[in-house]
């Protein structure tokens, strides 16, 4: 397809963008990536969201993947704008999301000189990027952009990092190419189907441990009928990018997580014989002594249904027609019930109480509570259908932007952000985005002013006593974040709270606000 007019690099990359269904930037721009933005203007048809630190722009990357399941495109400075996105490219390709990085570099002439914004941007992308390359021809732009975004929505989504010189930016473009379609998701062979359905049979103890593409409603709710007919158990791992939950949905226990090793064996010894539904087996987040990595013991009875790329519904129902459990009613479905609201001081389990009271119907619920919400599942698992996403990196500073990206995807949906108070200030930029575009964003933050896992952490490694220093970095009252202030200098409306009546009434505030609003909850 050739437009009339004769167009640059930059916007024959813009154009393919569009043209393939990718219609949301991320962008922190600087001087190399100027035909990018000029070209932003005059292609109809891609939002374009200011982010004031480039771990916004990819934790929004991958929020909004994981809730409308396509890829964003982000627009890096350079090395160093690349740089700082990094630690949440981490995070995306945990979760399996896809996003296409557009990183500016240098003409090629002016690399020969070495200026002060130099560097190696192929090898700062290489280790968190499935896909990278330079286009080295301004014709070649667009089907080097296409070629990323070809990568970036194979399933699951890859991470895929364009890095464009400014000379292919502003000299001629190309045709505007449409990327290749994606092959079908892989069906998994009878025989594995038959396997599993032989290892449900054997009269011992089963459980079916859900990841990824499994924790749809629709893939949930197969297991369920599964464990109806064979009174297997079903968990989900520790961190999970989009969990559907609520009242009519499966109502599952995650394996713990961060910190909490014994929890997670203990749980784990009482699984039986493992079935891996998209999941991996469980490891430990860290080695500690005396603690094993693995979460089940060597030799341990594992099998595989399905990994996380092939077709995992049609496993699930190929395994329940294959059991006699098409038609069963699910087991462990959530029947629709509130907690009573709660009163009085604020506490662990007030908050779960008031969270499960309050949650809307179709909220997007991203938590980066930490030690906060590691109990929260029980009063929520009623509360109405819902999505629940976890950070599944380990790098904190997911929640805000992750917020960002999928208040972007999903207009007419609440996001409600659970956020630690020393997690929260990693990518606390994004407050400012919330603000400027207006996103539906209710942000709670725990505000218990301490890294409070890392108090449990420095026991779990065998420190002993730990002196005043070594509290001293784990503590964060020196001096106390002002969080009312800082969402206010940044144009988010706020409340400070430290009883349960009037978290409740905040609570209504954020929720019926139309807009972001937060909640700083001292406990
Ligand atoms: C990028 C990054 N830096 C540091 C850490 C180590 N770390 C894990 S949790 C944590 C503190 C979390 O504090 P907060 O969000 O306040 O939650 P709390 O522990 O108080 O519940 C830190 C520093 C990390 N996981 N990722
Ligand atoms: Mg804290």
């Amino acid at each position: 397809m050739k437009p009339e007019s004769k167009m640059n690099g930059a916007e024959s990359l813009v154009r393919t963008l569009v043209h393939n269904d990718v219609n949301v930037c991320f962008a922190n721009p600087g001087t190399s990536e100027m035909h990018f933005v000029g070209a932003l203007d005059k292609v109809p048809g891609i939002r374009c969201v200011l982010g004031l630190f480039e771990g916004v722009l990819t934790g929004a990357a991958d929020g909004y993947y994981r809730m409308n399941g396509k890829p964003a495109s982000t627009l890096l400075h350079l090395g160093p704008g690349l740089a700082n996105s990094l630690a949440n490219i981490h995070n995306a390709k945990k979760a399996n999301s896809g996003m296409i990085n557009i990183i500016g570099q240098h003409t090629l002439q002016h690399l020969k000189v070495e200026s002060p914004l130099t560097s190696d941007i192929e090898a700062i992308a290489q280790p968190m990027s499935h896909w990278v390359k330079t286009s080295m021809k301004s014709i070649e732009v667009s089907k080097d952009g296409a070629e990323a975004i070809e990568y970036a929505k194979k399933v699951p989504g890859k991470i895929a990092s364009l890095i464009l010189p400014a000379d292919t930016a502003w000299g001629e473009g190309g045709d505007i190419i449409t990327a290749k379609e994606l092959d079908p998701r892989r069906k998994v062979d009878e025989s594995i189907i038959l396997k599993v359905a032989k290892v449900l049979t054997n009269g011992k103890h089963s459980t079916l441990l859900l990841g990824g593409g499994a924790l749809t409603e629709e893939a949930t709710l197969l297991a369920g009928k599964i464990s109806a007919k064979t009174g297997c158990g079903i968990i989900t791992e520790a961190a999970n990018a989009r969990l559907s939950r609520g009242a009519g949905r499966l109502d599952m226990f995650r394996i713990p997580g961060a910190g909490v090793v014994d929890r997670a064996l203990s749980m784990l010894e009482k699984v039986g014989q493992l079935i891996l539904v998209a999941s991996k087996p469980p490891v430990a987040f860290f080695g500690y002594p005396d603690k094993p990595s693995l979460l089940y013991k060597e030799g341990a009875p594992i099998s595989k249904l399905v990994e996380v790329e092939e077709d995992i519904v049609s496993a699930l129902t190929d395994l329940a027609i294959e059991l006699g459990a098409i038609n069963e009613v699910p087991n462990h479905v959530a029947v629709s019930k509130r907690p009573d609201r709660p009163s009085g001081n604020i506490s662990k389990e007030k908050l779960a109480m008031a969270i499960g009271a309050m949650l809307p119907e179709n909220a997007i619920v991203v938590d980066e509570s930490v030690t906060t919400g590691r109990d929260f599942f029980p009063a929520t698992a009623g509360s109405p259908p819902h999505d629940w996403l976890n950070n599944r990196g380990g790098s904190i500073g997911y929640g805000m932007p992750v917020s960002i990206g999928a208040a972007i995807a999903c207009p007419e949906k609440k996001v409600i952000l659970l956020e630690g108070d020393g997690s929260g200030m990693y990518t606390v930029q994004s407050l400012w985005t919330m603000a400027r575009e207006n996103l539906d964003i209710t942000i709670l933050i725990f505000a218990n002013r301490t890294y409070e896992i890392l108090r449990g952490e420095l026991t779990n490694v065998g420190v002993q006593n730990p002196g005043p220093r070594a509290i001293d970095m784990l503590t964060l009252d020196r001096p106390h974040i002002d969080w009312v202030n800082v969402a206010k200098g940044m144009g988010v409306e706020s409340l400070q709270v430290s009883d349960c009546d009037n978290l409740l009434k905040a609570l209504d505030v954020g929720i019926k606000k139309d807009g972001p609003f937060l909640i700083e909850i001292i406990f």
